[in-house]
């Protein structure tokens, strides 16, 4: 790195390799800007190192060996939409100077039309997301349940991810309470298959018919269309108090699970229960979950809350910007496998109900394979808003179940794609191509790019010499698992959906102290948001059914008599695992803010950076101004943030370098970074800074040295917790 180009040493590690990157990610293009406006005509400069296309497949599946960018823009030269050249793009053709603009003026209306069309309907749930792509590589230990290709030993399949929240437009903020989505489109050689989950294991519904009544309780107000992205609403808590099988749902979005950290930092679960069928027939009933690398963590709410308003693309930025650095996320995909037995119950855990787990004390997940995402799109609008997921992209060995949720799912997604996409040709957008071949008879249609050849899209037929074909099971056709299916046909639910507290117990139960305080704050918050009194009394009685204690604690929040449960309390055994607390993980990507000035020892502040980078964790230089800090001989230190530009929620660890001058805005910082229970580090005397911020430094978690090295070392192990949890005042007993 050089002073006048900061940043901008961005010699990439290779797709497959961890390495740290030696520069801050972040950099807009794949190269710096001149000064000037270029002049001299050139080819488009190629996409930053971290980027890649979907693979070069056509609309039915065949490998075209075309180059990674052959779908990009290509020439020199401004043209029109059909490659013609163009002189000029700032003035429409008028008759004369000052004269009206001519109809004929082709350039002009193409170029206005096109921008006219240039939004879709947004996704009615999950509209905010960001995707990445990856490879997924199986380990074989799920060959013996599933006969799934990319399921057998060793075998890498690409992948393209997109995270989302639920309930914000395509514009609102990262950090709000919600829960996320996790949707997985595997490209295997037998068809691609979509895991669609989400970060929270159940669901708020048991019935797909009640999809849009959760969404339009949850989504804005319809009058004022207020407010964005939160349950903290009136309409919200109305219907949820009213519909109690939403309890345990409600209380996994109540906890820290509602504000991740990061989408590197969260679980992810398929929610319904599965049927796996292996290659001899035999059947399992499973459930799907994702077990990140960098372990479970999330944010404190005042930090989300700070973050919405100040950097409302947090979560978007931390994805991008750990795959630019090379700190690619991982996460296990696991199974849990239960036997597929007649009632499709686990030791009295109705599987096709969708607001209940199993315990992963009462069956472990097994890990079935490794999902690493080692590249960021290069077109946010062509791959992550344009891709399609749908619960019905299967492969032979993994069949759907009963369960009423996914029933219902399997309908919604290929029609959402009709008018979100614009027609039935979605597959066909290079996103969504299959990586196997396609020949399906389907048809023409609206934005149709297959060139589909032969005379006869028709079985059978002779004029194609009869082609297609259908195919056995023993070629890798998908035949569905044979069930017998009887009973009445009526509109209802079996007794064993009508327990909706004892899970949400357990989950509460399972919490840590201080979870369990998050979890009481965030229903005094939501409740204390609601308008109506009715509203809040009825939720208190659902909590009620749930937990005395937390009623209390809430009921205190809101000023409201906490009322007695019209449901004895379930006797219930935790699960440990449900907790996030507890365990070290790797820090990986993580981001420490260094504040310095001039009067910092500089040196010391670029070998800490190294080590930092050095370490696979990003190092972010704060100063009072821009540009660089320069003293002595020493060489100048480049900054990335200034106290203005900056706010303590950008960091896990905040390192104070020396004592820099007093400034208000970097004890607020400080102060932040201490109340949020993070690790905060000093050397080279920063006591002083440190006290003056009104840090105490014999504080846990507060580690000072006077030498750099010896502090980072200390600093990383506590980062392996993620925060400082005894810091926290603890309420909740
Ligand atoms: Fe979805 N859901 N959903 N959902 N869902 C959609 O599909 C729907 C449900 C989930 O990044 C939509 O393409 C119904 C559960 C994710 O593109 C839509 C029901 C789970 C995503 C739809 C559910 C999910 C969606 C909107 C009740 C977790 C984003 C746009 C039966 C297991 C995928 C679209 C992406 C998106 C319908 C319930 C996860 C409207 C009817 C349960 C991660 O089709």
């Amino acid at each position: 790195m050089t002073a006048a180009d900061p940043n901008r040493d961005r010699t990439l590690p290779e797709a497959e390799e961890k390495a740290p990157s030696a520069v801050v990610p972040g950099a807009p293009a794949s190269e710096p800007p001149s000064l000037e406006e270029p002049t001299a005509p050139r080819e488009p400069a190629p996409t930053k190192a971290d980027q890649r296309p979907p693979e070069a497949v056509s609309p039915t599946g065949k490998p075209t060996g075309a180059p990674e960018d052959s779908r990009a823009q290509a020439g020199a030269y401004l043209t029109t939409a059909q490659g013609l050249r163009l002189p000029d793009t700032d003035h429409s053709l008028k008759a004369g100077e000052r004269g009206p603009t001519l109809l004929q003026d082709h350039h002009l209306r193409e170029k206005i039309t096109h921008f006219d069309h240039e939004r879709i309907p947004e996704r009615v749930v999950h509209a905010r997301g960001t995707g990445a792509h990856g490879v997924f590589r199986s380990y074989g230990t799920a060959a013996s349940v599933t006969r799934a290709g990319f399921l057998a030993g060793d075998v890498t399949t690409p992948v393209f991810v997109r995270f989302s929240t639920v309930l914000g437009s395509r514009g609102s903020a990262d950090t709000v309470r919600d829960t996320r989505g996790f949707a997985t489109k595997f490209y295997t050689d037998e068809g691609t298959f979509d895991l669609v989950g989400n970060n929270m294991p159940v669901f708020f519904i048991q019935d797909a018919i009640k999809f849009p009544d959760v969404i339009h309780a949850a989504k804005p107000h319809p009058d004022r269309e207020i407010p964005q992205a939160q349950s903290a609403h009136d309409t919200f808590w109305d219907f949820v108090s009213l519909h109690t099988e939403a309890t345990h749902h409600v209380f996994w979005n109540m906890s820290d699970r509602g504000i991740p950290r990061s989408f590197r930092m969260m679980e992810g679960f398929g929610v319904h229960t599965f049927r796996l069928s292996n290659a001899e027939g035999g059947t399992s009933l499973v459930k799907f979950h994702w077990k990140p690398k960098l372990g479970v963590h999330s944010l404190v709410w005042e930090e989300a809350q700070i973050i919405a308003g100040t950097d409302p693309d947090f979560h978007r930025r931390d994805l991008a910007d750990a795959i630019e650095a090379g700190a690619f996320p991982q996460w296990e995909l696991g199974i849990q496998v239960m036997p597929d037995s007649p009632d499709q119950t686990f030791e009295g855990i109705d599987l096709l109900d969708p607001t209940k787990i199993v315990p992963e004390e009462l069956v472990p997940v097994q890990p079935v394979g490794l999902l690493t995402l080692n590249a960021n799109p290069v077109n946010f609008f062509a791959e992550t808003e344009q891709v399609a997921f749908h619960l019905g992209h299967l492969v032979p060995g993994i069949d759907p179940t009963d369960d009423p949720l996914l029933q219902g799912r399997l309908f919604s997604y290929l029609d959402t794609q009709l008018t979100r996409l614009g027609g039935p040709n979605f597959a066909q957008l290079p996103i969504n191509r299959p990586h196997a071949p396609v020949n399906d008879m389907f048809r023409d249609g609206m934005h149709q790019s297959a060139d589909h050849a032969g005379p006869a899209p028709y079985r059978p037929n002779s004029l194609d010499g009869g082609v297609p074909f259908t195919a056995g099971p023993e070629l890798g056709a998908y035949v569905e698992v044979a069930q017998p299916v009887q009973g009445v046909r009526a509109r209802t639910a079996p007794a064993s959906f009508d327990d909706h507290f004892s899970q949400a117990r357990m989950f509460y139960l399972s919490l840590s102290e201080v979870e369990r305080d998050h979890l009481t704050d965030a229903f005094t918050f939501e409740l204390g948001k609601c308008y109506e009194q009715a509203i809040k009394l009825r939720a208190l009685q659902v909590l009620a059914n749930v937990d005395a204690d937390l009623t209390a604690r809430v009921a205190d929040g809101l000023g409201l008599p906490a009322p007695a449960a019209t449901v004895a309390p379930a006797d219930v055994e935790p699960s440990p695992a449900l907790s996030q607390i507890g365990r070290p993980w790797p820090t990986d990507g993580r981001v420490i803010g260094i504040i310095a000035d001039e009067s910092s020892d500089l040196a010391a502040v670029t070998d800490l950076q190294n080590s930092i980078v050095a370490a696979g964790m990003q190092a972010l230089v704060i100063a009072p101004h821009g540009g660089t800090l320069t003293s002595g001989t020493v060489d100048p230190v480049i900054v990335q943030r200034t106290l203005l530009t900056t706010r303590s929620t950008e960091f896990d660890v905040v390192v104070v370098a020396g004592s820099p001058k007093a400034a208000p805005k970097m004890y607020r910082l400080l102060e932040e970074a201490f109340r949020h229970v993070k690790v905060i580090g000093g050397f080279g005397g920063a006591e002083e800074a440190l006290a003056a911020a009104g840090i105490p430094t014999d504080a846990p978690g507060v580690v000072i040295e006077q030498d750099a090295t010896r502090m980072l070392d200390q600093v990383v192990e506590l980062m392996g917790e993620h925060r400082v949890w005894h810091r926290f005042p603890v309420q909740v007993g």
